[in-house]
């Protein structure tokens, strides 16, 4: 073992952390790159090997931009408001303040134990009062610009526990505490309008360097349909309700309609002697979840309700029936079924024996098996016989539009944000009710509005806020009369919607952010974190820096403009980490036995970043041996540069260790901006590998020696920091390395002197050889007749012809 480990980790730490070293100079910004890792979660009390695979190898890619004169932002923080802290707390009787400090503590050590170079003076920590005031005052913002609202929506509710459950707190239907059946329950919300950015939120993905699965999950989250509500009437009634569909050409095929369960009407539709089955049926559904309500695969159930409706187009009665299919949250809540072309709807029609009528062929107007779901041309339909889908669409809609039954419709799957917890650790939302004015805003001048510190938190029913006589009692900011707070915290996902913003000016006191630094510091440049985000962090920051562009804070329209995800470390046994599984890897262990930077290394070697995969020992092991054999190595080089007994001519061992040097300049700098870190270090060991033999090899140019080494401890510094400042100084230079710039490399020197040929007879490759590359046809034809190998399998035979194929092949035939 050589001498690297934590002894010397520390000792640059220091080092740097003295110096100042990665200061980031806010004074000129033209060359500036603010690199982002998702902030954690303070939760359990450990940084993890996820952590850091996050974390370690963007710092080497910021570390090599940094060396290539980036003038590089790289700040960390916690993300500390949230449910873990509570439960941990409703457990434990550790207070979430107390518990979440600290593991913030401990975490910081442990991010400082890595080396990364994090500008700390930056930290945001979510949970501290000088950040939340800054949310509450979002909030308000939005509240102003009519983008936040109260509505009332159902909550998971568990009746044993007599408390609100978040989804996560709900396991297979059931509370994940004591088990017993979790229900729903109407409570009043706050809502973020998320919705009205939803075409901008679709339209700018095109625009963005993430990942296309990324791009692909928002957009389907976003759920852009585009299609027509239709007018039913209810047959002997005054009813009617809209349906929305994205196939108004298959109109004249409808022959039965279905309500969601929840829909309002369906209590006033309702025969009486239909009346019991229905509520039965409505209240078994109300237990499922929509991911199970939505699945194909799912037998369907319905009831009739015994009343019909009326289609517009052809004035045809079809049954009203309730189904789970069904649901109330999109589109109206009601469709208009079409059992012959679409699947759910002739899957309901089998099992119930409801009629099946075709109205579209094949678009070669062919009577294919049904159900039939793509586009074709209509049938059984009247005066729009024969027209195409497309042209259906449009013209069945113009006739519905003349009687007031119909029109263009777009829908999205995107519902508004619910930001209001029923939990005693968020941020509380700035709000207070007075009998007299209602709602009222708290004034900013009153932030924040503070998270008492004794509370009773343990869960019975009311939120743990509104325990506190104290908090929960207030006077009225308009009219000074007795008011009540709003005793409801906010997601934690509104905490990190914009931490990016306050960053750059974590300290300003007067202001979320000054938008003159901010606009100048944004976008981010690069963004790096778990694919889990892809859809709510994302989408959410997205939508804050959109609506607070439009109150006119910001000057962009996206907050991330390039985004990689890391993949996932699996435990040694290929399974995702877990402490009951016991296949957690502590990279403390392995740091204290390896150094920060081999545990560094072998995450950015052994795995294609994007990618992850399953930890192994030999791994690292082997990861540890190579920077041994670097250590070793450049060992050696510096004991013959100190000796001085060299040459001063280039020969042919010279140039072939330049041509390793260059190929790891270039392949490090293009992979490493790639972040495909695996083959950048690959390089540096096809490099050192040389290095290795030209040491073995004759006298040596030892100016040439020394220059090589340079490069080699530049290009390594990235991915080993701790360990190649070591070697920097050994080699006699006195500053960091990291001041020092990137080397380029020299394209010549990649033109290799030499070529190999293939040498075939009649066709057969007999052997292989080296000739200059410049070598002409003539020399090539006579290189490869005088080679021995040659000219024993041709002896005694005549050569017909030699065909030279330049820097590749001769073929010699002969008879
Ligand atoms: C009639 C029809 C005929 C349909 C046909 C499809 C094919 P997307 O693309 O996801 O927007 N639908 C509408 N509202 C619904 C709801 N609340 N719950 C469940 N299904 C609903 O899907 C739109 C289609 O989904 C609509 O078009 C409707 O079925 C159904 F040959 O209307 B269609
Ligand atoms: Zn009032």
């Amino acid at each position: 073992m050589g001498k690297y480990g934590t002894s010397i980790d520390k000792k640059w730490q220091e080092i740097w952390e003295n110096n100042n070293l990665y200061k980031f100079n806010a004074e000129n910004l033209d060359k500036k790159l603010y690199t982002l890792e998702m902030f954690s979660y303070p939760s359990g009390s450990q940084l993890h090997a996820g952590h850091w695979f996050n974390y370690g190898p963007v710092d080497s890619w910021a570390r090599m931009k940094r060396m290539e004169g980036y003038n590089v932002f790289q700040p960390m923080g916690f993300d500390a408001f949230g449910l873990p802290a509570e439960n941990f707390a409703i457990k434990t009787g550790i207070h979430p303040q107390d518990s979440t400090y600290k593991n913030i503590k401990t975490m910081e050590q442990q991010l400082k134990a890595m080396g990364a170079m994090f500008n700390w003076e930056n930290e945001v920590v979510t949970c501290d009062a000088d950040y939340y005031k800054w949310t509450q005052w979002l909030f308000l913002k939005l509240y102003e610009k009519g983008l936040a609202y109260r509505k009332k929506a159902p909550v998971n509710w568990c009746p044993s526990c007599n408390t609100v459950l978040a989804n996560e707190q709900v396991i297979d239907g059931e509370c994940e505490r004591c088990s017993s059946e979790v229900t729903k329950k109407e409570l009043t919300q706050w809502f973020f309008k998320i919705t009205d950015y939803a075409d901008e939120l679709l339209d700018k993905l095109d625009d963005l360097d993430w990942p296309e699965k990324t791009v692909a999950m928002q957009k389907h989250w976003i759920g852009k349909s585009t299609g027509a509500e239709v007018t039913f009437k209810v047959k002997n009634s005054d009813l009617s309700f809209n349906v929305f569909t994205t196939r108004v050409d298959t109109l004249n095929g409808v022959t039965y309609v279905v309500l969601a369960p929840e829909n309002k009407l369906v209590d006033k539709l309702t025969l009486t002697e239909y009346k019991d089955a229905v509520e039965e049926y409505k209240e078994v559904s109300a237990k499922q979840s929509e991911i199970e309500r939505q699945s194909i695969s799912k037998e369907k159930t319905g009831v009739f309700t015994g009343s019909y409706a009326i289609n517009p187009i052809n004035g045809k009665e079809v049954p009203i029936w309730i189904s789970d299919y069904v649901l109330v949250s999109y589109g109206t809540g009601a469709v208009m079924a079409v059992p012959a072309h679409d699947e759910r709807d002739f899957a309901f029609a089998t099992k119930f024996n409801l009629p099946i009528e075709r109205v579209i062929t094949n678009k070669k107007g062919e009577e294919v098996e049904l159900p039939y779901c793509e586009y074709g041309v209509i049938v059984n339909s009247g005066e729009f016989d024969g027209l195409t889908t497309e042209e259906g669409k449009v013209k069945i809609v113009e006739k519905l539009a003349k009687e007031n039954l119909g029109s263009q419709k777009v829908n999205y799957r995107l519902r508004d944000w619910l930001v209001s917890r029923q939990r005693y650790w968020g941020a509380p939302i700035p709000v207070v009710y007075c009998d007299k004015c209602g709602i009222v805003p708290v004034p900013e001048k009153d932030l924040p509005v503070k998270l008492p510190y004794d509370v009773e938190f343990a869960p019975d029913g009311k939120s743990p806020l509104a325990k506190s006589e104290e908090f929960l009692n207030t006077t009225c900011p308009h009219c000074g009369g007795k008011a009540t707070r709003e005793c409801d915290t906010l997601d934690t996902f509104v905490c990190s919607s914009w931490y990016y913003l306050r960053y750059p000016d974590n300290k300003n006191a007067d202001m979320p952010f000054n938008p003159e630094v901010i606009n100048k510091m944004l976008p981010v440049d690069k963004y790096v974190g778990g694919p889990e985000h892809a859809c709510m962090h994302l989408l959410y920051a997205r939508f804050i820096t959109k609506a607070l562009r439009d109150m006119g804070y910001l000057k962009f329209d996206e907050p991330f403009k390039s985004l990689t995800h890391q993949g996932l470390i699996l435990g040694p046994d290929g399974l995702k980490m877990s402490k009951s599984k016991g296949n957690t890897i502590s990279p403390d262990t392995y740091i204290s036995q390896y150094g920060a930077d081999v545990f560094r290394m072998y995450l950015m070697f052994g795995f294609a970043y994007t990618e992850g995969g399953a930890w192994s020992d030999d791994g690292i092991k082997s990861v540890a041996r190579f920077v041994d054999r670097i250590e070793r190595t450049l060992e050696s080089s510096n004991d013959a540069i100190k000796a001085r007994n060299g040459k001063s001519s280039i020969d042919k061992a010279e140039k072939e260790l330049n041509f390793w040097r260059h190929n790891a300049i270039k392949g490090v700098t293009e992979d490493g901006d790639k972040m495909q870190f695996n083959t950048a270090i690959a390089r540096m060991m096809e490099f050192v590998n040389a290095l290795s033999k030209y040491m073995q090899e004759g006298t040596k140019n030892l100016d040439f020696l020394k220059e090589v080494c340079t490069d080699f401890v530049k290009l390594l510094a990235p991915f080993a920091p701790h360990f190649s400042e070591e070697e920097w100084s050994d080699l006699g230079y006195t500053t960091s390395v990291f001041n020092e710039k990137w080397p380029l490399f020299d394209p010549n020197a990649l033109v290799k002197d030499e070529v190999e040929i293939a040498i075939q007879v009649n066709g057969k490759i007999k052997n292989r050889i080296n000739v200059a590359s410049d070598l002409d046809e003539e020399g090539i034809k006579a290189a490869a007749l005088n080679d021995e190998t040659i000219k024993s399998t041709t002896e005694g035979k005549t050569v017909v012809k030699v065909i030279v194929i330049k820097g590749r092949l001769v073929n010699i035939v002969v008879k």
